[in-house]
C-alpha cells in the first residue's frame, strides 16, 4: 500500500469546538515523527508540526502517530495532511455538539412504546409508525420456564403502557430503564440553572407545554417504571437468595412495592417487526430486588427534579420510591430469574451497588438522617469508585448524586466529588497508555463498549466542573472523539453524523437491510460498538480471534452483540454531547 492509498487521519468526524482539544491519529509504521499541515478551505497551510510517535498499540492493532492541533482555534473548514495523506474536510465551529445532542435525544422519542411516532417529530415520514403496544395490560408469566422452574403467576394485571423499548427488541426492562432514565434525569438536575433542552427546543409532541423538553421525555419512562410496581397486599412465589441456573425453589414473600423485572414478549420476534406488528403475548416477569432498587433510585431522583414544577408528580414519585425501598430492604436477595426466552436477562448477582445507589438517591431527596447513617455504614461509601457506571454497576450513579444534588451535607458532597475526581484521574492516566489517546486503555471491549467510553466522558466532564481543570474536559472530548471516528475503523458509531456513519444497526423497525419496506436508522443513533468478548451469531463470527479489540465490530443488522442500539448507550451520548455543547470550564 503506497502512502497515498493508506487511510487518512482518524478524527472526530463532526469536527471540533474552537476552545477544546483537537487531536487526530495516523496509522503509520514510521519510527520517526512525520510532518503534518493543516490546510484551510482554499488549500493554504495555516498550521504545521510533527507527529508524536506512539508505536505499536495493541487495542487498535495499529502502529500509530498522534497529531495535536489544539492551538488552531479559528472557525472554518479544514483538511489535515500528514506526510502527504489528506483526510476528509472537517470543521472547527462553536456549535458542533448541539445538533448531535438534539438528534441523540430524539432517539428516545422514536423508541417510545404506546404512542404513534409522528413524521413531524421523527425527522420525516420515513420514521413515522403506528403506536406499538398501545394498551399494554400484562399479567405474570405462568408455567414452566426453560430452567424447569414452575411459576404460579399472579392474580393481578398491570397497565404498563408506555416507556421506551430497550433496544432493537421490544422488551421494556426496569433495570436497564433505570440507568438510562437516571442519566437523562441527571443531565437535567446538574444543569437545572441552564437546562440543555428548554421547552420547545426538542422535536416532541409535548414541546410547547411549558415543561422542559428533557423532562417531558424522562416522564415518559418514569411513568412506565412507576407502573411496574407490585400492588400492595401481594404475596408472590419468588426465588429468595438463589442465583442458580437450574430449577429454582420458590417461596412466598410479601412482594408489595417490588418492581417486576421486565415486561416483554413470550418469544423472540423476527427482524423486521414493527412495534405495532408484534403479535406475541406481553408478559410481566417476576419482580427482582435489582429492579425494585432501580425504581427506588430513579423515582427518588424524579421527586427531587419535579419539585416545584409538578408537585403532584413529585409526590407520586416519592411515595413510590419509599415503597420500593422498603420492599427491597424486606426482600434484599431476589435475583432476576434467567430461565426465559423472548427477551434479555439483565441479571446481576451483586446488589450492594444498587442498594447504595437507591439509598443515596432517597437520602438526597429527603435528607432523612437514618438513610445518611445507612449510607455511611455501607462499605461502598468509603471505597474508591470501581469504574464508569453500567447497568449492573451503579454505585457511581449514587456518588454523582451525592456530589451534585442540592441538600447533601457539605462533607458528603466533598467526599463524593473527591472520589469522582480520583476516578477521572485514573481515566486521564490511561491516555498515555492508549495509542489513540483515549481515557480507556487496555483491551477490554465489552458488549456496548461505546457506552463505557461515553460514561467515562461523563465522569471526566463532571471532574472538569468540580475542579475547573480543562484537562478533564479535554479527556472527555477524547472519549467523544473515539465514538465519532477517532478509531482504527475510521467509523462514526452514530447514524447521520460524520463521513462514515453507522448505517445498519440491529433493530426490528429500522430494518432496511432485511426488508426495503422498513427505514434505516434516523440520525443520532449509537451502535454498541467494538466487542471482543462474544461473537454469538454468524455475521460477527468471522472476526472471532482475528480482530484487535477496537476492530471487533461490523456494521451488520444481524450483529446484535456488536451493532445493536440501546437506551443505556444513547443516554450518555445525550449527556456528553449536551455537556460538550456548553463545556465547563
Ligand atoms: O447491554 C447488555 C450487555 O451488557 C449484556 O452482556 C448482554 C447479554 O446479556 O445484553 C445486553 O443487553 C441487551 C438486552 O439483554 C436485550 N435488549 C438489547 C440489549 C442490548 O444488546
Amino acid at each position: 500500500v503506497g502512502a497515498t492509498d493508506a487511510p487518512g487521519p482518524h478524527m472526530n468526524q463532526i469536527g471540533f469546538r474552537p476552545d477544546t482539544a483537537k487531536r487526530a491519529i495516523v496509522a503509520d509504521a514510521a519510527k520517526t515523527p512525520l510532518p503534518w499541515r493543516l490546510l484551510d478551505s482554499t488549500g493554504k497551510p495555516v498550521a504545521k508540526g510533527r507527529t508524536t510517535v506512539f508505536g505499536d498499540d495493541a487495542a487498535s492493532g495499529d502502529t500509530v502517530h498522534q497529531v495535536d492541533f489544539t492551538r488552531v482555534a479559528a472557525p472554518g473548514t479544514y483538511r489535515l495532511d500528514v506526510a502527504g495523506r489528506q483526510g476528509h474536510p472537517f470543521v472547527i465551529a462553536r456549535d458542533v455538539y448541539r445538533p448531535l445532542a438534539r438528534a441523540a435525544l430524539n432517539f428516545f422519542y422514536q423508541q417510545r412504546a404506546g404512542i404513534a411516532i409522528e413524521a413531524a417529530y421523527a425527522g420525516g415520514a420515513t420514521w413515522a409508525r403506528a403506536a406499538g403496544h398501545p394498551q399494554e395490560v400484562a399479567t405474570c408469566f405462568k408455567g414452566v420456564d426453560l430452567s424447569g422452574t414452575d411459576w404460579p403467576g399472579c392474580s393481578y394485571s398491570l397497565d404498563v403502557t408506555g416507556g421506551w423499548y430497550d433496544a432493537g427488541d421490544h422488551g421494556k426492562y426496569v433495570v436497564n430503564g433505570g440507568i438510562a432514565l437516571w442519566t437523562l434525569q441527571n443531565l437535567y438536575e446538574v444543569n437545572a440553572a441552564s437546562p440543555p433542552f428548554p421547552d420547545g427546543s426538542a422535536a416532541l409532541p409535548e414541546a410547547g407545554n411549558r415543561i422542559d423538553d428533557l423532562l417531558d421525555e424522562t416522564r415518559w419512562e418514569m411513568r412506565f417504571l412507576l407502573a411496574m410496581q407490585v400492588p400492595d397486599g401481594q404475596r408472590l412465589a419468588l426465588p429468595v437468595g438463589q442465583k442458580g441456573h437450574g430449577a429454582l425453589t420458590l417461596s412466598m414473600v410479601d412482594a408489595s412495592g417490588m418492581a417486576h423485572h421486565k415486561v416483554a414478549d413470550r418469544h423472540w420476534t423476527r427482524i423486521p417487526t414493527a412495534p405495532a406488528e408484534d403479535r406475541e403475548d406481553r408478559l410481566l416477569y417476576p419482580p427482582s430486588t435489582a429492579a425494585t432498587l432501580n425504581l427506588a433510585a430513579t423515582a427518588a431522583q424524579c421527586a427531587r427534579i419535579w419539585r416545584g414544577i409538578d408537585n403532584g408528580f413529585a409526590d407520586r414519585c416519592l411515595t413510590a420510591a419509599d415503597r420500593a425501598y422498603r420492599a427491597a430492604r424486606r426482600n434484599p436477595a431476589v435475583y432476576a430469574a434467567q430461565g426465559f426466552t423472548g427477551s434479555g436477562g439483565y441479571g446481576d448477582g451483586d446488589l450492594s451497588d444498587e442498594l447504595y445507589w437507591a439509598t443515596a438517591e432517597l437520602f438526597a431527596a429527603t435528607g432523612n438522617p437514618e438513610l445518611a447513617e445507612a449510607l455511611h455504614r455501607m462499605p461502598l461509601h468509603a471505597a474508591p469508585l470501581a469504574g464508569e457506571p453500567s447497568w449492573g454497576s451503579v454505585a457511581t450513579l449514587g456518588t454523582i448524586t451525592l456530589a451534585t444534588a442540592t441538600g447533601v451535607m457539605p462533607a458528603d458532597r466533598a467526599a463524593a466529588r473527591a472520589k469522582l475526581v480520583a476516578l477521572a484521574d485514573r481515566f486521564v492516566a490511561e491516555e498515555a497508555q492508549s495509542g489513540y489517546h483515549l481515557p480507556y486503555a487496555g483491551g477490554h471491549y465489552p458488549w456496548g463498549s461505546n457506552s463505557n467510553l461515553l460514561n467515562r466522558g461523563m465522569i471526566l466532564s463532571l471532574a472538569a466542573r468540580f475542579s475547573g481543570q480543562a484537562r478533564y474536559r479535554d479527556a472527555a472530548v477524547d472519549a467523544m472523539d473515539y465514538v465519532l471516528g477517532r478509531n482504527p475503523l475510521d467509523q462514526s458509531y452514530v447514524s447521520g453524523f460524520g463521513w462514515k456513519p453507522l448505517r445498519n444497526p440491529h433493530h426490528r423497525f429500522w430494518a432496511h437491510p432485511m426488508d426495503s419496506r422498513y427505514p434505516g436508522p434516523p440520525p443520532g443513533v449509537l451502535s454498541g460498538g467494538a466487542n471482543n468478548l462474544v461473537f454469538p451469531e454468524s455475521a460477527s463470527l468471522p472476526l472471532k480471534g482475528r480482530c484487535a479489540p477496537q476492530r471487533c465490530w461490523i456494521d451488520d443488522i444481524r450483529a446484535y452483540a456488536h451493532n445493536e442500539v440501546a437506551i443505556n448507550w444513547n443516554a450518555p451520548l445525550v449527556w456528553l454531547a449536551s455537556a460538550l455543547a456548553e463545556p465547563q470550564p
